[in-house]
């Protein structure tokens, strides 16, 4: 990867994952691509960014040629629960930015990293250790989307030979842009709700639903190594179970109320979300990962609520 346009660049992930290629490839190697003008005016303060609608193929195609890009990073989502709210503009959206970065890739002969998620999975798939070939027969139209775009990357990958990996991304907890109309956002609100006076954070998930979660450092350095793996190495593409810890809310709020003695939680279940995080694993067995690239992740719950804290305590200028 020499020149890489990152497209959904302003969301959650992206605003992350770019100042990490950026060190890793140089900052003008790496192009930041959004739809929302104050993402881009917010990104151009720190490197090369596009306005770009990823739905609009010849748009899209124009900035590839334009800075002679030779891998796509799509970051082009709506989340599970907002999906639930307008599936067809998700399926749009989601399937709209995937397509085309397949062709313009195959076009141009770029690489393509487009994240799937625990999402990809339902109720019928195995719980527990769930395993990376299984039943996928999601409850959504987030899930529906991320098996359609694992199985359309697999097949330009073996049809046409465009190099498309990807990663089955847990509920990613981060410090830097929020998270927005996912299930596992929870475990990112509640860090900035429970530093506030009152101290206290009402859940929308069940207290007992467990999901794989994944602090933002892990995430970034697993999408690097995948896009640098040896190819002769890897048996699956499209899409890796990748792991590091699971837990309830239940257990994350014992855990935050270590720390802060009077923090309290209650709960308000969202219906649509408790479905959707009980047809999801309880956790993923990410053996071929590991395998296959390398995938070791470093951070534990205890960890990240340490470095959570801290990171939202500084950004609220709370000693
Ligand atoms: C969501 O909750 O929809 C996302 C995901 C797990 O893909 N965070």
């Amino acid at each position: 990867m020499k020149r890489i346009l990152v497209i959904g660049a302003g969301g959650q992930i992206g605003t992350e994952l770019v100042p990490h290629l950026q060190r890793l490839y140089g900052t003008d190697n790496v192009i930041s691509a959004d739809l929302k003008d104050e993402q881009v005016a917010k990104m151009s303060q720190f490197g090369i960014a596009e306005k770009l609608d990823a739905t609009d193929a010849n748009a899209f195609a124009e900035a590839v040629k334009k800075h002679k890009v030779d891998a796509i990073f799509n970051l082009v989502a709506l989340l599970s629960a907002t999906g639930e709210k307008m599936p067809q503009v998700a399926w749009g959206i989601n399937m709209g930015a995937l397509l085309n970065s397949l062709n313009i890739a195959k076009e141009f002969g770029c690489a393509v990293f487009t994240p799937s998620s625990i999402g990809a999975f339902g109720t019928s798939t195995p719980h527990d250790g769930t395993p990376q070939d299984t039943i996928m027969r999601p409850n959504t139209i987030y899930g529906c989307c991320k098996v359609a775009g694992e199985l359309l990357s697999d097949y330009y990958f073996t049809r046409f030979g465009v190099d498309t990996r990807s990663v089955r991304f847990p509920g990613i907890i981060s410090n830097g842009a929020m998270p927005g109309g996912g299930t596992t956002d929870y475990a990112v609100e509640v860090f900035y709700e429970i530093i506030k006076e009152g101290h206290h954070y009402t859940c929308e998930v069940p207290e007992d639903s467990y999901m794989d979660m994944m602090y933002m450092p892990d995430a970034l350095k697993a999408v690097t190594d995948l896009m640098e793996a040896d190819p002769s190495r890897l048996r699956h593409r499209n899409s890796f179970n990748i792991a590091s810890m699971s837990f309830t809310p239940k257990i994350l709020f014992e855990a935050i109320r270590k720390r802060i003695p009077d923090a309290t939680f209650d709960y308000n279940v969202d219906p649509v979300k408790a479905a959707i995080a009980d047809s999801w694993p309880n956790w993923m067995d990410d053996s071929c990962a590991r395998e296959e690239w390398g995938w070791k992740p470093v951070w534990d719950m205890e960890a990240v609520i340490d470095d959570m804290l801290a990171a939202v305590r500084k950004k609220a200028g709370i000693k």
